[in-house]
C-alpha cells in the first residue's frame, strides 16, 4: 500500500502532463442551481431519468388526489357542516376498488421498472474490462485485459486538499479549470467512446462506491467482493462521479473521472499508457482477478 501510495505520489507530481485532459469537452458534472440530472449519457442513464420522470407522473397524480379526498371529507364531514355523522363500517366495492388500483399501478410501474433493472444488472460481454478498488482514499484500475494498472488521485489530494495557487496550476496544467477542483483527478479512467466497458468494482479497506450519474451507474466497492457494473458511453467527453459511500475522513476527496475518447485516441492511450505504468505493482497474485473467472 505505501508503494502505490508513493507512486500516487509521484503521478500527482510528474505525469499529470503527460496525460492531460487536452480539449476533451466537460460533460457529466454538476451544473450550479441545476435541479434535474445530468445529461444521460448512456442508455441505462436514458431508461433510468425516463422512469424517474414517470414514476414522478404517478407519484404527483397520487398525492393530488390523496390531498383532494383529505380536503372534501374536512370540508363536507367536519362536526359544523355534517352534525350527525353516518355510522355503517362496510363499504364492498370501495375495498375492491382501493386494493385493485394500487396493485395495478405496482404491476405498471414494475412492468417499466423491472427491464431497466435488468438491463443494468445483467452485465453483458465486455469489450474493455477494467477492476476498480476502492482506498482510503482514491481509486485504484486495472485494465485487466491488458496488464496494466494505475491509482487516480484528487487534484490537490496532496495540497491539504484545499484551493490554492498550487492546486490551481495543477489543474489548469491537467486541462482543467478551478471549477473542476474535488471532481478533477490526476489519471483519468479512459475508455473508447461506443464500446461496452465492464467494472469490476471492490473495496480494499472498507465499502466504497463507484458511479458515473451521467452513465446512470453506481456500484458498492466492497472488500471480499466482486461487484460488476457496465455502460456503453455515447459521446466523448469527461465526466465526473465521486465515491458514494461514506468510507471515512477523506470520503469527499475521492473523485472519479472517466475520459470518453474515439477509438484512436484509445488505442494511442494504451500504447502509452502500457509504457507508462508498466512497472507499476499492481498485478500482483493476490489481487488479480481476472473477467473470466
Ligand atoms: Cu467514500
Amino acid at each position: 500500500m505505501r508503494l502505490k501510495m508513493l507512486s500516487g505520489l509521484a503521478a500527482a507530481g510528474l505525469a499529470v502532463p503527460a496525460f492531460a485532459q487536452d480539449s476533451s469537452e466537460i460533460i457529466g458534472t454538476p451544473t450550479d442551481k441545476a435541479m434535474g440530472f445530468q445529461p444521460a449519457a448512456t442508455e441505462l442513464a436514458r431508461d433510468l431519468q425516463w422512469l424517474d420522470g414517470m414514476i414522478n407522473v404517478i407519484i404527483i397524480a397520487i398525492v393530488l388526489f390523496v390531498t383532494a379526498l383529505l380536503v372534501v371529507v374536512m370540508v363536507r364531514y367536519n362536526r359544523r357542516a355534517n352534525p350527525n355523522p353516518a355510522s355503517f363500517t362496510h363499504n364492498t366495492p370501495i375495498e375492491i376498488l382501493w386494493t385493485v388500483v394500487p396493485i395495478l399501478t405496482l404491476l405498471f410501474i414494475g412492468a417499466y421498472s423491472l427491464p431497466i433493472l435488468f438491463k443494468q444488472q445483467e452485465i453483458p460481454e465486455g469489450e474493455i474490462n477494467i477492476k476498480v478498488t476502492g482506498y482510503q482514499w482514491y481509486w485504484g484500475y486495472e485494465y485487466t485485459d491488458e496488464g496494466f494498472g494505475f491509482d487516480s488521485f484528487m487534484i490537490g489530494a496532496f495540497d491539504d486538499k484545499r484551493m490554492s495557487p498550487e492546486v490551481e496550476a495543477q489543474l489548469i496544467d491537467a486541462g482543467y479549470s478551478r471549477e473542476e477542483f474535488l471532481l478533477a483527478t490526476d489519471t483519468q479512467v479512459v475508455v473508447p467512446v461506443n464500446k461496452v466497458v465492464v467494472m469490476q468494482v471492490t473495496g480494499a479497506d472498507v465499502i466504497h462506491s463507484w458511479t458515473i450519474p451521467a452513465f446512470g451507474v453506481k456500484q458498492d466497492a466492497v472488500p471480499g467482493r466482486i461487484g460488476q457494473l457496465w455502460f456503453k458511453a455515447e459521446k466523448e467527453g469527461i465526466y465526473f462521479g465521486q465515491c458514494s459511500e461514506l468510507c471515512g475522513k477523506d470520503h469527499a476527496y475521492m473523485p472519479i473521472t472517466v475520459k470518453v475518447v474515439s477509438q484512436e485516441e484509445y488505442d494511442q492511450w494504451l500504447k502509452d499508457a502500457k509504457e507508462e505504468y508498466a512497472s507499476a505493482p499492481v498485478l500482483d497474485a493476490t489481487y488479480q482477478v481476472a473477467s473470466a473467472n
